[in-house]
């Protein structure tokens, strides 16, 4: 009887850990009015010291929050970017007061614009890893979000 029921038990653990891996998009992860969607880390080629992450945050609550900061064990610092033109030429810099999420609002971080950014990276950040970063708000406080770590080429999935 138990050496029927096995293989049967097994295949049914395999069906179920397909159907979780073929499943398109996590659901959104909420904190306080905040949810969070489409989280993504850009792959990393070997040695780089830096990393990026793109994410969408919506607030549904009546009160402005901030996204302050973001950590991850790779990386000694996460920090909120800006991207801006200057003389035609793009340049990033940390958010001194974070960014800004209103109420009522969806703030995107994709790439050219806002993301987030890791440094002092201690190993690559590889095309199908998954890696847990926490995001820290001022209101909502902190929430560990799991990251796909997707291609150079870096399509975030919708
Ligand atoms: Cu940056």
């Amino acid at each position: 009887m138990l050496k029927l029921l096995c293989p049967v038990a097994g295949l049914l653990a395999s069906l179920f850990i397909f159907t979780a891996v073929a499943q398109p998009a996590q659901a959104p992860v909420k904190v306080g009015a905040l949810a969070i969607e489409a989280p993504w880390l850009r792959a990393t080629p070997g040695g780089a010291k830096v990393g990026a992450g793109y994410l969408r945050i919506t607030n549904a609550g009546s009160e402005a929050d901030r996204l302050t900061g973001a950590a991850m064990p790779l990386s000694t610092r996460g920090e909120v970017h800006e991207m801006t033109m200057q003389n035609g030429v793009m340049h990033m810099a940390p958010l001194p007061q974070g960014l800004a999420i209103p109420p009522g609002k969806t703030v995107e971080l994709k790439p050219g614009g806002y993301h987030l950014m890791f440094l002092d990276l201690k190993g690559a950040l590889k095309q199908g890893d998954n890696v847990d970063v926490t995001l820290t708000f001022e209101k909502a406080g902190s929430v560990t979000v799991r990251f796909p770590v997707e291609g150079l080429g870096g399509a975030p999935r919708m």
